[in-house]
Parts: structure tokens; sequence; C-alpha cells
């Protein structure tokens, strides 16, 4: 089996060092059963105060948010450095909350095997960045507050190549990118079904389409929601097909590091507003008129007409009013970034409101 696996100068320094590397970041070795296992001595040892994150963004003026690098739809900077997605999107209705201003953000974008070590560090004070909540994570590194969007893993193909089922990438070489959940679950995957398979990892998208297009590999393998952006990426994207089966779970969830439980409440009841807001019929382009008229019981809670729910989290009474003025509800978020009116065309699927027959789902304002 041949593994190719560039490493990031940080992991290599570590090392060097005689650091214990964290296990979301070390290698893993396609040829025996893997977990996700993270060692906790060598990750709550970080610098970043657990404490009054709060405090420390108001007292700072601004939230500094990690995202992804670059993943269509979720946070893709522009010429001037202007981000947008839905990751973005859920920093900038965090700032809305605190600062009334979806401009309080600044957004380092952070590798794959690099974003928990920047949380612990303190370097980023939320981690929003298409991460999957599995228990390693939470128990050693962090919390994840809320599920922000489900997704699950999948495969690009070429259309030439005629395959339909994932079992049929017996033998098959696969890129993917290292410090994922993409390859500890696809080891699993063709373990199980006695299947084998080479494995080439790179440290980030931009090398691992690169690998792909270039013939490397026979599939690009990682979360179904990044695959449709990097499809539109190739030369041809009318020549590659997403497979439909996905072989996981991957929840995504914002990342806030343990033991600020202010700040976790925050951050969980800031994908929950945009939830709430969106079933009771709260949108960007009617907030002032649902504020205005005297809209259902539920709605003047969520609106802080009643109440004074904000408060209890460290906000304004008005905090939900504010994000959906300046981002949306969550439905918005999703139609701007990853909707049938964007390129990618991503079905709402399992990221419907748990009414409409998926699984996103905000508990009662009041
Ligand atoms: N959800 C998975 C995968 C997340 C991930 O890092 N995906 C890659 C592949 S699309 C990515 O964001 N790459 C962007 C980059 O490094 O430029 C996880 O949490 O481990």
């Amino acid at each position: 089996m041949r593994v190719v696996r560039p490493r990031p100068a940080l992991l290599l320094a570590l090392a060097l060092l005689g650091t214990p590397l964290p296990a979301w970041a070390e290698p893993a070795k396609t040829d025996s059963v893997k977990t996700d296992s993270v060692k906790t001595d060598a990750t709550k040892t970080g610098t970043g105060k657990a404490e009054g994150t709060l405090a420390q963004v108001k007292a700072r003026g601004h939230l500094v948010c990690g995202v992804s690098p670059g993943v269509a739809g979720f946070s893709v900077p522009d010429g001037q450095g202007h981000w947008t997605g839905l990751d973005v999107d859920f920093c900038r209705a965090l700032a809305a909350a605190i600062f009334d201003s979806p401009e309080a953000v600044r957004f380092i974008p952070q590798s794959s095997a690099a974003r928990f070590t920047a949380l612990q560090s303190g370097e980023i004070d939320v981690l929003a960045r298409n991460t999957t909540w599995t228990l390693s994570r939470d128990t050693a590194a962090m919390n994840f507050p809320a599920i922000t969007f489900y997704d699950g893993q999948g495969f690009l193909v070429r259309k030439a190549l005629n395959i339909g089922a994932v079992k049929q990438l017996d033998r098959a070489t696969i890129c993917l990118q290292q410090g994922t959940t993409t390859e500890l679950n696809l080891a699993d995957w063709f373990r199980t079904r006695g299947l084998t398979y080479q494995v080439v990892t790179f440290a980030n998208s931009e090398q691992t389409l690169g690998a792909y297009e270039s013939g490397r590999c026979d599939a690009y393998s990682t979360d179904q929601s990044s695959l449709y952006g990097e499809r539109l990426k190739t030369a041809h994207p009318d020549e590659h097909v997403i497979l439909s089966e996905a072989i996981s779970k991957e929840p995504f969830a914002p990342g806030v590091r343990q033991g600020d439980d202010q700040w976790r409440d925050i951050v969980a009841w800031t994908h929950y507003a945009m939830l709430d807001a969106e079933e009771a019929g709260i949108r960007q382009d009617n907030v002032e008129q649902m504020r205005r008229e005297a809209p259902s019981p539920d709605a003047r809670r969520i609106l802080g007409l009643e109440g004074g729910y904000g408060e209890r989290l460290g906000l304004t009474a008005d905090w939900v009013a504010r994000i959906v003025r300046h981002v949306g509800n969550y439905g918005d978020s999703f139609a701007r970034n990853l909707g049938d009116g964007t390129p990618l065309k991503i079905p709402r699927g399992l990221n419907a409101l748990w009414n409409q027959g998926g699984l996103q789902y905000g508990p009662p304002i009041r």
C-alpha cells in the first residue's frame, strides 16, 4: 500500500521537539484499525483562557473566528479578503448578536491539522470550519455546542469510470486530506467489507483536488458538501460525478474551548436562534415588519419584545433581531450559500427544519 503523506511544518516542528502530536494530527495507519482517539495530556495544556470569552471578545471589539481556507459555500474569501459562506455566516451571526455588526469579526483560515491547536492556544474564539463532532475531539479538546450542518462522507469520481456504488472502488487509489475524519471512515468502510484500497493524502484541498484531477487517484473522498464545490473547481465538472452513497455521519459543529459555559451557550443559542427564527417565519426581509406588528407570543420572545432572554446569555434583548437583520435566519443563510440559487445547489435534506422532514431543531426561546 502506497501512502504519501506530506507533513505541515508545524507538525514536523512538534515532532522534532518531541512533543506528542494530537491524535487527529497523527498520520493514519491505513493498514491497521485506527480510532480518532485524542491524547488529553497533549490537548489540555493550551494557553487559551477558558473563562470569560465573551468579556475578552467585547474588550477586543471583534470576534476571531477560525474557518476553512476555502470550501465553497462554507468559507471562501474574495479578492478583497471578504469572506462568505455558511460557517462564515455563523461567525457573522455571533458578531451581530454581540456587536450589532456582522463585520466585527476577523477570519483566520485553519488547516485541517492545525485547527484544534488554534482553538486551544487561544488564537481563535470559535472554530467554524466544517468540523465533524466526534467523541474523542469533544472529550479531549473542546466542546461542540450545536450541529450547524448534517453531512456524510462521499466520493467524487470520473464519469468515464462508470462507477455507481462505493464498493466498486475496490482496489482503487483514493485521494483525501490528512487530519480529517475522512481517512478513518475510509479505513473502517473498506476493512468491514473486505475490500482494499490505496490512499494518497495531502495537507489541503487544493493539493488533493490537483492530484485527483491529474489522474493520480481514481476517487477524491471528503464530506459530500465539500465535493459539490470541488467538482465545480475541476476543468470539466460534467466529467465528474459525486456518488449518492454516504459512508459516514459527519455532523458539523462549531467548536469552543472547554470550561466556559456562557460562551458555549452563546454559540449554541446563536444557531438555535437562527432555526427558531426560521420556524417562526422571521426572515431577513421581514424582520423589521415582524418587530413592528405585534406577532405571535413565540415571535415576540424571539425578537426580544418580551422576556429579556438575551440578557440571560450576557447579550441584549434584541440579540435575535440583530442576527436576522444582519445575517438572516438559518434558511436565509442556507439559501444564500448552498441552495438552489447558488452554483452548488445542495439540497436542504437532513438540514431542513424538523417540521419539514429534516433534523434541524431549535429548542424553545422561553
Ligand atoms: N469534516 C471532516 C473534514 C474537514 C476538512 O478538513 N475537510 C477538508 C477537505 S474539503 C477541508 O476543509 N479542506 C480545506 C483546505 O484545507 O483547504 C473533519 O472534521 O475531519
